[in-house]
């Protein structure tokens, strides 16, 4: 039987185009009952929620090009695909991270999944100042049990072989962040965009022999490294939140890459957050002590990270790596420990790195973030954002020599208070 062409979804569609889907009745009743609204606020694509007399549900659909630029720019509808696919692994391997799916339409490029009562996106909460308990172990949690049980440390051999097909298969997405982060910030390219009295910071970033071999080095290191499966786009516009509850959503960026990508852009998404506070908390007090909940978050994600991969490392290593035969069961425990603490301090120096270009590709290229973008007053929105600029070197060039989240920390307090302009 040959399948439906794609069609772009409409609110007044909705009901005709998935009524009959019984999953999708299941949560969310008749069609009859249904009221829709599109409330997509994304780069890529189109969001509705359905609220019906059982329940609500999301319906999220690829539109043939991305949104954010229009039809100018087009784009394959297979990311709702990988979207899909990413997301019941990360279901399987984190479980209660991710909501859950309810109905993927390959051909209609759609997944309807779980409706999250009362969360809003973690990025608008860090602008407001809320607190979010327990948001550092969770997304620490997160990263770790995703990556590892995502690699050749947790995953078995055919698995991850076939696994690793599927998800090549992701190239235009994987070329946005190829070019948008690793490599547009560092040159004028066309779809860039700044503040304009970043000029002089801009064009000394940019005239940086350094650190343009660091980001092409970072570049190489996420086209060549299939360390882990990725969520490949993990910002704080990509969490939800409700109180001490948080969810992951949106992993269409899902490919093969250095673990270390996921966490850093995390940490990267923190700093700004906490970079661009005196842009959204006029109370000096009330911001320092935000600011010091949002540093502490983002320690703590990196804590947690730690902690749980070390869990795995001793407990759910199966893969083809380190094989327990080479250690643990020749008396080695010890070989084991050696190996876990350089695979760790590799994420480490990873993330520090891809944290610095993602604080630049923010600030200077097409994609940028509410935290900056919102800061009406130009001159305070500029010096916040040289901060971030300074800062994103300061990282990718000391990915090396930087120990720890203090230091990384302890750096971004004191940049918050010096003038880049
Ligand atoms: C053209 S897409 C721009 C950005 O939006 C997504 O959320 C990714 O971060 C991508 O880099
Ligand atoms: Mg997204």
């Amino acid at each position: 039987m040959d399948s439906i062409p794609y069609k772009a979804l409409t609110p007044e569609t909705v009901a005709t185009r998935l009524g009959d889907i019984a999953a999708v009745r299941a949560h969310a009743g008749p069609p009859e009952s249904w009221k829709v609204v599109e409330v997509g606020d994304g780069n890529l694509n189109l969001v509705f929620i359905v609220t019906g007399a059982q329940g609500q549900v999301i319906v999220k659909q690829a539109l043939p090009y991305v949104r954010l630029v229009g039809e100018s720019w087009p784009l394959p509808l297979n990311r709702s695909f990988f979207e899909y696919h990413a997301l019941i692994r990360q279901a399987a391997r984190a479980p209660g991270s991710v909501p859950e799916v309810y109905h993927h339409d390959e051909a209609q490029a759609l997944v309807v999944m779980e409706f999250l009562a009362d969360h809003v996106i973690l990025r608008q909460s860090l602008m407001a100042g809320t607190r979010h308990p327990g948001l550092g172990a969770f997304l620490g949690r997160f990263c770790a049990q995703t990556l590892f049980r995502g690699s050749d440390l947790g995953m078995d051999t055919a698995e991850r072989k076939r696994d690793l097909a599927l998800f090549a298969g992701n190239i235009e997405l994987c070329d946005i962040t190829e070019n948008l982060v690793f490599t547009d910030p560092y040159f004028a390219a066309e779809m860039n965009r700044h503040t304009p009295a970043l000029d002089p910071v801009v064009a000394s970033l940019r005239a940086d022999r350094d650190l343009k071999v660091a980001a092409q080095h970072l570049k190489a290191a996420f086209a060549n490294n299939a360390e882990a499966l990725l969520h490949g786009d993990l910002h704080t516009g990509s969490v939800m939140v409700s109180g001490d509850r948080a969810r992951v959503i949106d992993p269409e960026f899902a490919t093969y890459g250095p673990m270390g990508f996921d966490v850093g852009m995390l940490i990267a998404n923190f700093l700004m957050a906490a970079l661009a506070l005196p842009g959204h908390l006029d109370d000096r007090a009330e911001r320092d002590s935000y600011r010091d909940w949002v540093l502490q978050t983002a320690t703590e994600m990196w804590e947690h990270f730690s902690a749980e991969f070390t869990r795995l490392w001793r407990t759910e290593r199966r893969g083809i790596l380190y094989a327990a035969s080479l250690f643990e069961d020749q008396g080695d425990g010890l070989g084991a420990e050696q190996a876990r603490l350089d695979r760790l301090a590799a994420i480490w120096r990873d993330a520090l790195g891809f944290c610095g270009v993602e604080m630049h590709r923010r600030i200077l290229g097409l994609a940028h973030i509410a935290e900056y973008d919102q800061i009406e007053d130009e001159a305070l929105r500029a010096t916040c954002e040289a901060r971030g600029l300074v800062r994103g070197r300061a990282l990718v060039i000391g990915r090396g020599s930087i120990r720890d989240m203090a230091e990384v920390t302890e750096l971004a307090r004191h940049i918050m208070e010096r003038d880049y302009l």
